[in-house]
């Protein structure tokens, strides 16, 4: 251990010794709440099986407001515990009662909290106690090619009942650093808690697109039902109305030269509602907002799509109104970007003081005009693209509509309610659209390429163990290309390859995606869990193709499966969806900005009750 945390032993410490302790009971505690498929991983003996259901669907307030939330929020001190995050009790699986209730589940909600209440009298030992007595324990071997057998499905062991700590050898910490990533590789600093990293590995139990698709399609039912009413119904509210019924009732319209059927799910409900959108819209954006947290748009970068959004939202006269009893949503404009950038210390592992700044507006707003709390949020949306937007946002938006570009099933993501953000790397925000496009499918000599930061994630290491140094003369996949002016080879790959792989990095998204379509290549998404963007309009398996995780090995047999004529077809259809995923400096007609204010409308009409 001593080699894994020296300052520790520099230090002697013991106060430190006891944080760190402390520090693992909470990682344990704060992963059993929040990521309860990756406990599953960690211990992959351990598979909860009530997860899939509950994660998906908005949870009641009585479970979000119980007591476990005091016991989440430690007051000893932050400084160097680790990702302390009091958004924790929110990411408790947040359920509808469900027949699958687990007995897992209800032992965690029991032991984990007394656990950090207790503090001192429950680390012993470093466990949790009372959970530990006959659960199985099993620390996947770190070491990626190993692995992989981990992917597969391991059975259920009903005994195994929660997160133990393997004796002496808790996982480590790893010391703190950046990250970084972007669709080229080139330096973008991402800052990620790698504590919370290393928790992350495969997950036994997947979501396929279908399966999302069939969630959506239910939750579109149920969070219809189980939506709070608003305290009282206004105007808009009745407009909305009347909109999901326009749209509902939809005249069959698939001939549009602009729409191209096959790329959505229902192209003639996705016009009317587009067409609604542009009759009736009206957004309020609230003025309140320090900068730079607030309304400080940056247009670069890897989370530029954030950025732009606010930057358009901000500057639009068509949708925003100044009248915020004729809005029929509300947009609260930070980013969560500068969010990090502006309060996040350093090597601290907290998310709290983030997750404050944000309560603190939400608190500043409710007070001062009625709207939040007429629907507690509902009506409130954001668009947020950092890899911590998802748990930045889990409680105390749990109501609102967020948009994210880290839209992981596994990290709260709620489908019919959020929407999922394109990432986009944005090289030269005066010209978003430079070096758009690539060659035809016929000249297109190379099945597939990636390249990107080789130890981000779980995934690489594989998909390089496998796939890397050229072992297949038609695989390029590479961990950091070779710089060149301009990412000149990182261009020539993408416009001349047929497949673009996009591989999860840390977290589910990656810019991979939209540059893919950017230039006109089918992008093959490897990222469990991920919920492509625009997925409550977009027939994302008509133009791109999805491998899970645990087939990087059979990656070329699959892509040489598809025949010349399917290929064809599908990168004809990337052309054509194109369209949705570009920015301009002055929004046009089913572009990015369109696609995302249509994302989070959409929603919200078909959330409305009165
Ligand atoms: C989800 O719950 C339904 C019943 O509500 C059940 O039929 C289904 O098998 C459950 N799915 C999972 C993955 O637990
Ligand atoms: C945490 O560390 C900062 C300096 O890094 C210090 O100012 C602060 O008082 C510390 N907080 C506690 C609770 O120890
Ligand atoms: C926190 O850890 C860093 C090393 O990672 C050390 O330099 C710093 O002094 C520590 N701060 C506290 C308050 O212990
Ligand atoms: C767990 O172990 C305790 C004793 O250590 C025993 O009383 C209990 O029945 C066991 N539970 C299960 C589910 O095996
Ligand atoms: C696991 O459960 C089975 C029956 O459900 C029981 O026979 C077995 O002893 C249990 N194992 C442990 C370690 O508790
Ligand atoms: C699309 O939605 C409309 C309106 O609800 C419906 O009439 C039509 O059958 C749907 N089309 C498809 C292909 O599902
Ligand atoms: C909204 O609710 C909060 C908490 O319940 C309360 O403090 C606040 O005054 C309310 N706002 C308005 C405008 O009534
Ligand atoms: C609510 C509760 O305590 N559920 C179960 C927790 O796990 C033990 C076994 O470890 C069961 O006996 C409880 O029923």
């Amino acid at each position: 251990m001593s080699h894994v945390l020296p300052w520790v032993w520099k230090a002697e410490s013991k106060r430190l010794l006891w944080l760190l302790g402390l520090t693992f009971a909470l990682i344990v505690t704060f992963q059993y709440f929040d990521l309860p498929y990756s406990i599953s991983s960690l211990f992959s003996s351990t598979k909860i099986p009530v997860s899939r259901n509950s994660t998906s669907l908005i949870g009641d307030r009585e479970h979000r407001n119980s007591n476990l939330t005091p016991a989440m929020a430690p007051s000893f001190s932050q400084n160097n515990s680790t990702l302390v995050d009091d958004s924790a009790p929110a990411a408790f699986p947040p359920s509808l009662p469900t027949p699958n209730s687990s007995p897992v589940k209800e032992n965690a909600t029991a032991v984990a909290p007394a656990a950090s209440v207790e503090g001192p009298a429950a680390l012993p030992g470093l466990k949790p106690s009372p959970v530990k007595d006959n659960a199985t324990v099993h620390v996947p071997s770190a070491k990626a090619p190993a692995a992989l057998p981990s992917l597969n499905p391991s059975p259920v062991n009903e005994n195994a009942t929660g997160p133990v700590a393997s004796a002496g050898n808790p996982p480590s910490l790893p010391m703190p650093s950046t990250k970084k990533d972007a669709g080229d590789a080139s330096p973008v600093v991402r800052f990620v808690p790698e504590v919370k990293e290393n928790f992350k590995k495969s997950d036994p139990v997947v979501m396929s697109i279908s399966e999302m698709s069939k969630q959506l399609r239910q939750n579109r039912i149920s969070l219809n039902r189980i939506a709070k009413k608003p305290k009282w119904v206004t105007k808009p509210d009745l407009e909305l109305l009347q909109a999901k019924r326009d749209i509902e009732n939809a005249p069959i319209d698939d001939k549009d030269p602009l729409l191209y059927a096959p790329l959505y799910r229902n192209v003639s409900i996705f016009k009317r509602s587009y067409e609604m959108m542009e009759k009736m819209l009206k957004v309020y954006v609230y003025k309140e907002g320090d900068k730079p947290i607030m309304h400080t748009p940056k247009l670069g970068g890897i989370y530029s799509s954030e950025g732009w959004f606010m930057k358009l939202i901000e500057s639009n006269n068509k949708y925003v109104t100044k009248d915020a009893t004729k809005a029929h949503l509300f947009y609260l404009p930070f980013s969560s970007q500068m969010l990090v950038e502006t309060l996040y210390v350093k090597n601290s592992h907290s998310h709290r003081n983030l997750i404050r700044y944000l309560k603190d507006y939400i608190d500043f707003i409710s007070i001062k005009y009625p709207f939040w709390n007429r629907t507690s949020g509902a009506d409130h949306f954001l668009a947020a693209c950092h890899d911590w937007a998802p748990s930045e946002t889990r409680k105390h938006f749990s109501s609102s509509i967020r948009a994210l570009c880290n839209s992981d099933v596994k990290e709260g993501f709620v489908f019919g309610k959020d929407t999922s953000l394109p990432e986009t790397y944005v090289r030269d925000p005066k010209k978003p659209l430079s070096n758009i496009g690539g060659k035809s499918a016929s000249k297109r000599p190379r099945l597939a390429f990636f390249a990107g930061q080789p130890d981000h994630g779980y995934v690489r290491p594989i998909l390089l163990s496998y796939w890397g140094n050229n072992k297949d003369p038609d695989l390029k996949i590479f961990g950091k290309l070779p710089r060149s002016k301009g990412n000149k080879n990182y261009l020539q790959f993408m416009k001349t390859s047929k497949y673009c792989i996009c591989a999860k990095g840390y977290e589910v998204n990656s810019p991979r995606v939209v540059e893919a379509i950017f230039y006109d290549c089918v992008p093959v998404i490897i990222s469990d869990n991920f919920v492509p963007p625009f997925f409550g309009v977009l027939n994302w398996e008509s133009f791109a193709v999805f491998v899970f995780e645990k087939d990087i090995p059979n990656l070329k047999k699959i892509l040489m499966s598809i025949s010349e004529r399917r290929y064809r077809q599908m990168q004809m259809r990337v052309k054509r969806v194109q369209k949705h995923f570009l920015w301009h400096v002055k929004p046009e007609k089913y572009d990015m900005f369109h696609m995302i204010l249509h994302s989070v409308w959409f929603n919200r009409v078909f959330q409305i009750s009165v």
